[in-house]
């Protein structure tokens, strides 16, 4: 899609510390890190959000939900961490590219809200 932040940044267009990629994801370290590991996983293929994953093959959601164990393995993630999709306006969402928050490095509070 042209006009959308994170296929630029998955085209190189826009710079990003990418951790990680394969043939259907792509993941970056989130430019406001909420934690002292904070990336962003997202699809390469063009999905406005969680509600529209009927668009995408079941090969790249799979692969965006298995990248999040290589990834937490190169951070050393060894005590756990959070994998949070926000999805629409209520949810906060403020890209319209589907994307999945894999937050870690500290202790994570229990509230989710
Ligand atoms: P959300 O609120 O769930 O839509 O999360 C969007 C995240 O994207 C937010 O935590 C900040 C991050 N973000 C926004 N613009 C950029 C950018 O240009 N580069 C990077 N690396 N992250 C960005």
């Amino acid at each position: 899609m042209t006009d959308c932040l994170f296929c630029k940044i998955i085209a190189g267009e826009i710079p990003s510390a990418k951790v990680h990629e394969d043939d259907y994801c792509f993941a970056f370290r989130d430019v406001h890190p909420a934690a002292p590991a904070h990336i962003l996983i997202v699809p390469k293929q063009h999905v406005g959000g969680l509600n529209n994953t009927e668009l995408l093959p079941d090969a790249a959601l799979a692969a965006c939900l298995r990248a999040a164990k290589t990834i937490a393995a190169q951070e050393k993630l060894a005590d756990g961490y959070r994998l949070v999709c926000n999805c629409g306006a209520h949810a906060c969402q403020s890209v319209q590219h589907l994307h999945f928050h894999l937050l870690g490095g500290r202790q994570l509070t229990e509230k989710m809200g």
